[in-house]
């Protein structure tokens, strides 16, 4: 019989989180890795005190912002391929509403983050405790139940022994590949400082085996069928390519099948981009080459993909007549989309199990030639897009990637989020390992990249990482470039300045919005943001806040600059003012349409315009049945 320990709950989850491992293919790895944490009244005396308690065994890190903190932990978590990820403690109140963007990523992202939010007294005396919600129709109720629908798993640990089955099921839910997001247990003040004999076994070493699901071979042997009667199969590589590390697998499928790749933001990098399969990004911001193939397509092949109307391009992609889905998938909610033939199973072992049952096959080589020539066209306009051959220019955004693509090597890490970096990233990095390009487009959420890279070098000290940050995105979430600095994780921050939301005025402008509110503009004697730039100096902000900054104003300047914070050992950035006019390359456009509903009634004859556009492309929209 084991005997028993006291602690307080709080000191009680700190030591059982210490003690949870994960393993897959024989590795093993601490499952919270570490704790963020942001305290006040709600979380001081309870986890505060925990983690001075047992700081020898649960490293801590200090953030300032709670959403910051998710992202961090998510960052981790999607580069360590979620076998470790990072919890975060928050106060009541505030700090614990400030998690529910984070949260909210992290689950659509299928991304594993524990959060920890205080709350209020679970025994009520102090009723009601400073930040808290009273709520006239319910006395159960507080602000953390904002995290209920983020959440993948939710629960309130009321009494201190409610935390074993809470804490065991929070840890399932980690490490399950199908529920895994934001796990939320919400504590109680009063709880976490409460003292309870804890049984030593809730104190053992758990492994949590992350499982690969193998298929059904009834599911494998009809999708192998499909294949092998399809003239024009294309795949569509997902982000459950990367999560279950199953970029050899999809590799040894296409060199034998011959069978072109396309990938989703979150699927890109599953092929490397030289690979003669490989044929890029697809859907709305996907290259010329995918798109002609998902529109010529008699079978496609969803590899851990959710189907996102990026990916179909609002359902009007996959256009020929006939055309069906195969969908390997480890969730049955994902593997059921588009009425596709299901394969139920880890993305690796489906693979793997679907190679072997198409030995032997292979497409038409017309059909490779076809597609190995597309290819071949893209990198012309890639190229293109990249080429910087005035020297003493102002860089353009596609430029700003060019020289990147010029530095980097299979080790750097490129993060970004939001704005028009994903659009034009998707269409042209050459992705040259598998967890290089780390696009969050489950959410797009600005504000995301520098704290992800802080996440994503924590787990990957020894590669270079650049976080990528539009000039909106920037001022939205700046602020743990402290935490970069204070740690000197050698983080890269590139500044790409163009005063204000250009991939929303553009967007605009296309559905008969004018650009209305999206430069960073003075306001003009109209009334309207038409006036001057305004007089921000972001360069200065970053400084300020502890970074060193190199300005580049020029091409040649931009190169210099890049090469030198890729060997810099702290944290540091780049700030480049990026040339908007039409009159030098810029990113092809796009090749698909993505439904943004356009007024169907106004005066203003931009917007007249742009509805007449939208019927047509509407009109071929279908569903897959
Ligand atoms: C938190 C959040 N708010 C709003 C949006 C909608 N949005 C998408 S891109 C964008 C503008 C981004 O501006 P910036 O970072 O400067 O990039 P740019 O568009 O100029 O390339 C906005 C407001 C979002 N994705 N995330
Ligand atoms: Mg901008």
């Amino acid at each position: 019989m084991s005997g028993t320990v006291r602690l307080t709950t709080a000191q009680a989850l700190v030591r059982f989180l210490a003690r949870q491992f994960t393993e897959r293919d024989g590795a093993r790895q601490r499952l919270i890795g570490a704790t963020w944490g942001i305290f006040g009244h709600g979380n001081v005396a309870g986890l505060g005190q925990a983690l001075v308690e047992y700081g020898a065994e649960m490293p801590f890190h200090q953030g300032r912002n709670e959403q910051a903190m998710v992202h961090a932990a998510v960052g981790h978590a999607r580069q360590s391929g979620r076998l470790t990820t990072h919890a975060v403690t928050t106060s009541i109140g505030p700090g614990a509403t400030n998690l529910v963007t984070g949260a909210a990523l992290a689950t659509i992202n299928h991304l594993p983050v524990l959060l920890l939010p205080g709350d209020v007294f679970a025994t009520r005396p102090a009723d009601p405790v400073l930040q808290q919600l009273e709520v006239p129709y319910a006395g159960d109720v507080s602000v953390n139940d904002c995290l209920r629908p983020v959440s993948a798993y939710f629960d309130r640990v009321t009494r201190p022994e409610a935390l074993i089955p809470a804490a065991l099921q929070a840890m399932r839910v980690l490490t399950d590949p199908v529920a895994t997001g934001a796990v939320t247990l919400a504590l109680p003040q009063d709880v976490q400082a409460e003292a309870f004999d804890w049984p030593e076994d809730f104190f053992a070493e758990r492994v949590w085996s992350v499982r690969r699901q193998a298929p059904d071979p009834a599911e494998v042997a009809a999708a192998a069928r499909a294949v092998r009667g399809a003239a024009r199969p294309l795949l569509v590589a997902g982000g459950g390519v990367h999560h279950s590390a199953a970029e050899d697998a999809l590799r040894a499928f296409a060199d034998a099948t011959g069978i072109p790749v396309a990938s989703t933001q979150a699927g890109k990098g599953s092929l490397r981009h030289d690979h003669p399969a490989d044929v890029g990004g697809i859907g709305h911001t996907g290259t010329a080459t995918a798109d002609e193939l998902a529109r010529g397509a008699d079978l496609v092949i969803g590899v851990g993909t959710r189907y996102t109307d990026f990916t179909t391009a609002s359902g009007t992609l996959f256009a020929a007549d006939g055309v069906r889905f195969v969908n390997l998938n480890v969730a049955p909610f994902d593997a059921h989309k588009m009425a596709g033939a299901t394969v139920v199973a880890d993305a690796r072992a489906g693979l793997e199990a679907l190679t072997g049952a198409l030995a032997g096959h292979r497409v038409e080589p017309a059909y490779a030639a076809s597609y190995t020539a597309g290819k071949e066209r893209w990198e012309q306009r890639v190229d293109a897009a990249y080429a910087a051959d005035e020297p003493d220019a102002r860089p353009t955004q596609t430029q700003v990637l060019g020289l990147l693509d010029a530095l980097v090597t299979d080790e750097d890490v490129v993060i970004n989020a939001a704005g028009s970096l994903p659009g034009d990233l998707h269409k042209l990095w050459r992705a040259r390992s598998p967890r290089q390009y780390h696009v969050e487009y489950g959410y797009s959420c600005m504000g995301y990249e520098i704290p992800a890279a802080i996440g994503v070098s924590l787990a990957a000290p020894e590669r270079p990482v650049w976080a990528l940050v539009g000039d909106g995105t920037y001022l939205m979430m700046p602020t743990e470039i402290v935490t970069a600095v204070q740690e000197d994780i050698p983080i890269k921050v590139v500044i790409l300045q163009n005063h204000g939301y250009a991939s929303i005025g553009g967007l605009s402008e296309s559905v008969g919005g004018e650009r209305f509110g999206t430069d960073y503009r003075y306001r003009a004697p109209d009334g309207t943001y038409t006036g001057g730039p305004l007089p921000v100096d972001l360069a200065a902000n970053a400084a300020s806040l502890g970074l060193p900054v190199t300005r580049a104003k020029t091409v040649d300047e931009l190169r210099a600059a890049l090469r030198e914070a890729r060997e810099a050992d702290g944290p540091t950035c780049v700030y480049v003012e990026t040339e908007t006019t039409d009159t030098v390359s810029g990113p092809p456009p796009a090749q698909a349409w993505w439904d943004v509903p356009v007024a169907e009634i106004a005066t203003r004859p931009s917007a007249v315009k742009a509805r007449e556009e939208y019927d047509r492309h509407v009109s071929d929209r279908r569903r897959h049945l």
